[in-house]
């Protein structure tokens, strides 16, 4: 047991790290703090939803054509509130803004650009189920001024640092800057988050595998195929799999890394392209699955090279243990061939 002096904060840890890498100049530091600021806040709000009376629908819909939830723009603003006038970035992107978010013309911009899905998984809230906040922080590409829709458009190979906030049974902000992937657990009495998980893997073997199989029937013969495998139908390449799936990708996400499991959002003849979005879910979890030793790709693709061309572009998602998402892979190939 630690004596409560001797435990690490996100804060002295990122700090350590940082040290171990000349390069580092602290202001990415500085960037993962703001962001555990906006996290807290927002597991404050999500904590008091059910007291407040401030569940339902706000009557908007987002980009994507969804319908908004109040806590999804509360959180959207303190995401932009914690970030867009620290100097630290030159431009924003959220899933719940169509545009680009500059910085305040008063502030100077910074070196780096930061895309967030402030409250993923959000029609989670209303049955009390985890859902989570992700970010994913890249170097900005244009020299100085106000960043570019370049900037934002990177492919996620060129992630400086990403990451996600589980709110769940406790909240805890998983992230990765390249060397590892480390969680931290809020301690709400001290109002800190406390490293709990060091180097995160994902283990070598899936015991489970998270999917929405409603879609069945809409999917390609070969995603067909590669989850009646992981049913037991292909005994000879692969071991058969407990199923587990939440309908919140950073809950299903995380207990995968946990436990072992490879998660799917494959497209159908609903979503030709796949529902999740390139740059504020596939590309950060691609980034956490690969720092952890796992492995993520659309079907075809490496997730981290793929080269978004608009900020709100869905692809189709395999991440999680290696083997697994290679199974999907070759079962792709076998069964529909190379594109
Ligand atoms: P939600 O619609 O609740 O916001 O991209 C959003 C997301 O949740 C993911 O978190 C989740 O993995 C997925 O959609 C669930 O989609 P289905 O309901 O189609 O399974």
């Amino acid at each position: 047991m630690l004596h409560p002096t001797q435990v690490t904060t996100l804060e002295r840890y990122i700090l350590d790290q940082e040290r171990i890498h000349p390069e580092a100049t602290g202001e990415l530091t500085n960037l993962l703090y703001d962001v555990a600021l906006a996290a807290k806040l927002i597991a404050a709000q999500i904590r008091r939803a059910g007291l407040v009376n401030i569940l339902g629908t706000a009557g908007a819909t987002n980009v994507q054509g969804e319908e908004q939830q109040k806590l999804d723009v509360w959180a959207n603003e303190t995401m932009k509130n914690a970030l867009n006038r620290t100097g630290r970035i030159c431009a924003m992107a959220s899933e719940e803004d169509e545009e680009l978010i500059p910085v305040p013309d008063d502030v100077v911009p910074g070196k780096y650009v930061v895309l967030f899905d402030p409250l993923d998984g959000s029609s989670n809230i209303d049955v009390n189920a985890a859902v989570g906040t992700i970010f994913s922080i890249y170097k900005r590409l244009s020299s100085d001024g106000h960043g570019t829709l370049a900037d934002l458009l990177q492919p996620g190979h060129q992630q400086v640092a990403a990451g996600y906030v589980i709110y769940g049974s406790s909240v805890m902000m998983v992230y990765s800057a390249g060397h590892g992937v480390h969680g931290f657990t809020l301690d709400p009495t001290i109002g800190e988050f406390l490293l709990s998980n060091p180097m995160m893997q994902m283990p070598r073997t899936a015991h489970y595998y998270s999917v929405n199989e409603s879609n069945f029937q809409r999917w390609s013969k070969g995603v067909q195929a590669a989850v009646r495998g992981f049913k037991g139908e292909d005994p000879e390449r692969m071991r058969p799999k407990n199923s587990r799936y939440i309908g919140s990708l950073v809950a299903d996400f995380h207990r995968n890394l946990i436990k072992g499991g490879i998660f799917l959002y494959p497209a159908d003849t609903k979503n030709p392209r796949g529902k999740l979005r390139l740059l504020y879910e596939c590309a950060p979890m691609a980034f956490l699955a690969e720092a952890a030793g796992g492995a993520a790709t659309d079907g075809r693709n490496r997730i981290l090279d793929l080269v978004p061309g608009a900020l709100h572009e869905r692809v189709p998602l395999v991440v999680g243990c290696a083997r697994g998402v290679d199974y999907v892979r070759t079962t792709l190939e076998a069964v529909e061939g190379m594109a």
